[in-house]
């Protein structure tokens, strides 16, 4: 179900960033739309965004209706969500506020069949083509998808060596917002102790071969990140694109008034 995107999109972050957009909208019309304009992925919001699982299941046919990879980011490390997300289709996982070793370990034990992990096995869902899809087939398709853990706190930052030690995770994703936070300035993700931060987390983790993401708001940025040997790029979010859309509008029909 997933096989070609990920082949593609494994292939094109090996050599090159990539182009992602947070998505909260319950309407798969509008995963669709974005998947159309050639982003590389999705990441179908259920941290922060309003969508249930039902509802979330028809987003991830939209993002693959439009051959745009679908990764949804779980609330919390909580096993049943990770295996109900897998099992509606999902190409990847990202999972917010990882902190040691420990928890790296039980999201690989949730979200992989034996033997990396133990993953609940069901046959009779969307993932497994409801049992029509060969079971082999289907258990060694289901190794491919995505593991993206969120480093976003002080307690991340100083279990870093041992987080980055565990095998398994495809890309460590910094959030910049939860970072700032923890580092005492919320909100202020431009400021030297935030910026300074990702830095850092993002050479050590490099220095140790491992793919980097982050999120980005601001368009000016995307260059200084992906210079900076960023590669899963995520800008900005559906609701917050369109709400911008509109105020360029309003401010360009208040000059003509
Ligand atoms: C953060 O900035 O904290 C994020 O999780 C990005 O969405
Ligand atoms: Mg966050």
């Amino acid at each position: 179900m997933n096989e070609k995107l990920l082949k593609i999109f494994k292939e094109k972050i090996s050599k090159e960033p990539v182009l992602g957009m947070f998505m909260k909208s319950s309407d798969p019309a509008f995963i669709e739309a974005a998947g159309y304009s050639g982003l590389d992925y999705l990441i179908l919001d259920m941290e922060h965004g309003p969508v249930n699982i039902q509802k979330m299941q028809n987003n991830i046919r939209a993002a693959q209706v439009s051959n745009t990879l679908p990764i949804i980011r779980v609330g919390s490390l909580d096993e049943h969500t990770i295996g109900q997300v897998l099992d509606i289709g999902a190409a990847g996982i990202q999972i917010p506020h990882v902190n040691n070793a420990n928890s790296i370990k039980k999201i690989i034990e949730f979200s992989r069949f034996y033997p990396s992990g133990h993953r609940g096995i069901c046959r009779f869902v969307r993932a497994a083509e409801y049992s029509s899809k060969n079971q082999s087939t289907y258990f060694k398709d289901s190794s491919e998808n995505l593991i993206i853990v969120q480093l976003e706190g002080v307690e991340a930052l100083n279990n870093l060596e041992e987080i980055l030690d565990v095998s398994g995770i495809d890309i460590y994703f910094i959030g910049p917002y939860d970072l700032s936070q923890s580092l005492g300035v919320p909100g202020e993700i431009s400021n030297p102790k935030v910026l300074d931060t990702i830095k850092y987390i993002v050479d050590k983790a490099n220095n140790k071969g491992a793919v980097v993401g982050t999120f980005i708001d601001s368009l000016d940025s995307l260059h200084f990140w992906k210079n900076l040997g960023i590669k899963y790029l995520a800008y900005s979010v559906d609701v917050g694109i369109f709400v911008d859309s509109c105020k360029r509008l309003v401010n360009e029909f208040n000059k003509i008034k």
